[in-house]
């Protein structure tokens, strides 16, 4: 059996100059690593937006490269990734962000083109959904789904020496003809999520992340100390969004059921928030669950199970609202939950995003799978209801649907403004960008609101892509931006820039 070791590369950041730079650091290799740690294959996680020990943050993180596109990248040198590369037999680059794809095909090439033995890979959302670009760009083996089990049978067919991957399923693969090989219609997705390897957080930079203490969501205070990791308790979602990645993906599907809520059992969970608390050192961890609320029972067994754990929870990517509210004796009435929110409070969640979305009716049923529309609840009696337990309150909205009017997006810019009156902490406002693999691109390439030729740089949020639209894309950048600016406080807004390109 041939020994051999992987390297999971999280690739260089490209920004639009006055927008934000993070670090990826997603849950991808956590769980990559691990699968590959449970059949003994040795991996390294190597961030190339921030570097290992070797390299100087000041010098990759802080300073930044013009690209030809006009954005800036962040990391290490193209130098430096090879010199990492060198030493691994094959290299896996994510790709769950369609923004960054210039980024991941960069690398691809470079390494190809340096090492054209070693076996490359690609995986996540976007990957999946742009694959004859990808392997035009040197890939082998583009990964369709959630890959704990594929990733563990590629590697055991690399042990035998072989690069012949026809029995492994929920990949697209080149032969060793350079034919093109789909193997997404078969392949095993883990419905017990219990059977899924612990994360391997370790192999994360975590130190370098906290020390740039840029996490996912918008609590963070200059000075204040960060030790933060992400997890999920559970996957899917029951509800369908026209902009989610999983909104379509079920039994048949390129990734299988993934968009189905599967969950961890609360042993495994409180398992989980052990090793983030002892092993990794974690102070404050963020829920990325895609619902944590998917089944609202098991959620708050859960949550009663993790009082006094010692750590603070945010749920940043946003909590659907129909989870927060409960039936009242008018008929079809919603009332804020206050025993679910206590209990979110008590549990230690610091920080919570209300998803809003949209102000009208029409855009919540038409493109947002009909979440909690605001004429069932009261949204001010909400927020009050979960400001009075002292926790952190965001929303967020989204501006310029395909076919939404004027009047409807100043509706919701409207709404924004008067939630704000209600203790509100921050107000987010992202245009709508229809992403390759959601129901919402597929719509605007149809009806032509997207050319065929679009290009993935420009997928940021204060970008207005859309064509054919009431409101012209110069002019809805400007609504977007006024309304962020109006909405926050000179405290949040100066976080927000300070952690802009280049600063
Ligand atoms: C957390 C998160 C972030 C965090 C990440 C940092 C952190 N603290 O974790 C931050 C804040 C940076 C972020 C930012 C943004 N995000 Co975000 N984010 C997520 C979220 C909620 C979780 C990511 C995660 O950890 N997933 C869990 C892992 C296990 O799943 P996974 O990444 O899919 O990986 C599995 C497979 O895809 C595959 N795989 C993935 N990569 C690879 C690589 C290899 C080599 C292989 C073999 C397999 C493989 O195997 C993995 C294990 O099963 C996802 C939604 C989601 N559920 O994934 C959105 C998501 C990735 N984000 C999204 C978006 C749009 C954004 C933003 C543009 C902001 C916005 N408007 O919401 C920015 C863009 C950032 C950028 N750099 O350009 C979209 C991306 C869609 C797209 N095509 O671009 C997603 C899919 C949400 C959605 N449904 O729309 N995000
Ligand atoms: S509620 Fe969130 S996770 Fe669920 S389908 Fe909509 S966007 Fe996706």
């Amino acid at each position: 059996m041939k020994e051999i070791k992987i390297l999971l590369l999280y690739p260089p950041e490209q920004s639009w100059p006055k927008t934000m730079v993070k670090p990826n650091g997603s849950l991808a290799y956590p769980y990559l690593s691990g699968a590959l740690k449970e059949i003994d294959v040795e991996s390294y996680v190597y961030d190339a937006c921030v570097g290992n020990d070797d390299d100087n943050l000041d010098d990759i993180f802080y300073k930044n490269t013009p690209l030809p596109s006009g954005m800036m990248r962040t990391g290490v040198s193209d130098n430096r990734i090879l010199e990492i590369a060198s030493s691994y037999d094959a290299v896996g680059i994510t790709s769950i962000f369609s923004q960054q794809e210039t980024q991941v095909l960069h690398c691809a090439k470079i390494i190809k083109k340096k090492f054209p033995n070693k076996l490359l890979f690609s995986g996540g959302v976007n990957a999946k959904s742009r694959a004859s670009i990808f392997f035009a760009a040197g890939f082998d083996v583009i990964f369709t789904s959630e890959s704990e089990i594929s990733i563990q049978e590629v590697a055991k067919i690399m042990q035998k020496n072989s690069k012949d991957f026809s029995s492994v399923g929920k990949i697209y693969f080149k032969n060793i003809n350079g034919k093109i090989v789909d193997n997404s219609h078969f392949g095993e997705i883990l419905m017990d999520l219990d059977k899924l390897p612990i994360p391997a957080w370790e192999m994360l930079p975590n130190k370098r992340y906290w020390k740039i203490g840029r996490p996912h969501g918008g609590k963070a205070k200059h000075g204040q100390e960060l030790r933060y990791a992400s997890m999920m308790t559970s996957r899917g979602c029951p509800f369908s969004c026209s902009y989610c990645h999983i909104a379509e993906e079920v039994e048949g599907s390129k990734s299988g059921a993934i968009g189905k809520f599967r969950f961890k059992s609360d042993e495994r969970v409180i398992n989980e928030l052990t090793i983030l608390k002892k092993k990794i050192g974690a102070k404050q961890v963020f829920i990325e669950d895609d619902s944590i609320f998917g089944m609202k029972r098991r959620a708050i067994r859960l949550l009663k199970k993790i009082i006094g754990f010692g750590l603070d929870l945010m749920d940043v990517n946003g909590v659907n609202m129909i989870h927060l509210v409960k039936k009242s004796n008018k008929p079809g009435w919603m009332i804020p939950d206050e025993e679910v929110i206590e209990l979110l409070a008590e549990v230690g969640f610091k920080e919570i995003v209300l998803p809003f979305e949209s102000a009208n009716p029409r855009i919540i049923k038409k493109w947002c799978s009909n979440k909690l529309a605001l004429e069932r609840f009261d949204p001010g009696e909400l927020i009050k209801t979960i400001k009075k337990y002292k926790m952190y309150v965001g929303t967020n909205y989204m501006l310029g649907f395909p076919d939404e009017s004027r009047k409807e997006i100043e509706e919701t810019v409207k709404f924004a403004k008067k939630m704000k009156d209600y203790g509100l902490d921050h107000s987010n406002f992202y245009l709508v960008m229809p992403v390759p693999g959601t129901p919402m691109f597929d719509y605007c390439i149809k009806n032509k609101h997207l050319p065929l030729d679009y290009n993935p740089d420009r997928f940021q949020w204060t970008k207005a892509n859309l064509k054919n639209t009431d409101v012209p894309p110069q002019e809805l950048e400007k609504i977007r931006d006024h309304a962020w600016e109006t909405c926050n406080s000179e405290e949040f807004k100066n976080l927000r820039k300070s952690w802009v390109v280049g600063k």
